[in-house]
């Protein structure tokens, strides 16, 4: 009776071991990186953030997921800025500026290059086409 029970536990020990070890191999290769950027853009441009600290260019490699957190001044919501980055379908309007709430934008970098970012939404605002051009890049390496 004692071998029986022991045999059990034994089996029992391998087959969970088993198990927690083919979840934790799928944990660690299923879910790409996010990189993160905070965004300020305004009538006069784009300002990117990386760990809160101001850069020219967001920068990642390819095939990590992008993470772009919007606001704008509430002075120019009625300008409807906002980040257009063709190649990845990103065409969206920010018509926040409250840091806490921003708009999040999300996409994978599934192609290489360096890419421009643009306003498409600033055409929709209350300067229209005169809106003046607002550009910055986008690198994936
Ligand atoms: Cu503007």
């Amino acid at each position: 009776m004692i071998k029986i029970i022991f045999l059990l536990l034994v089996t029992i020990l391998i087959i969970s071991g088993c198990v927690s070890s083919q979840t934790a191999t799928k944990n660690q290769t299923s879910e790409p990186p996010i990189k993160e950027f905070k965004v300020k853009v305004d009538h006069a441009g784009y300002t990117f953030y990386s760990n809160n600290r101001p850069i020219l260019t967001p920068q990642v490699d390819f095939g990590d997921k992008v993470r772009f957190m919007a606001t704008t001044l509430v002075t120019e919501i009625e300008h409807s800025h906002g980040i257009s980055l063709d190649e990845f379908n990103v065409n969206e309007v920010v018509l926040t500026a409250n840091e806490n709430e921003p708009k999040i934008i999300e996409f994978t970098a599934n192609k290489t290059g360096k890419f421009i970012i643009y306003c498409g939404p600033c055409l929709k605002g209350s300067f229209g086409s005169d809106h003046p051009e607002l550009e910055a890049f986008f690198i994936v390496k």
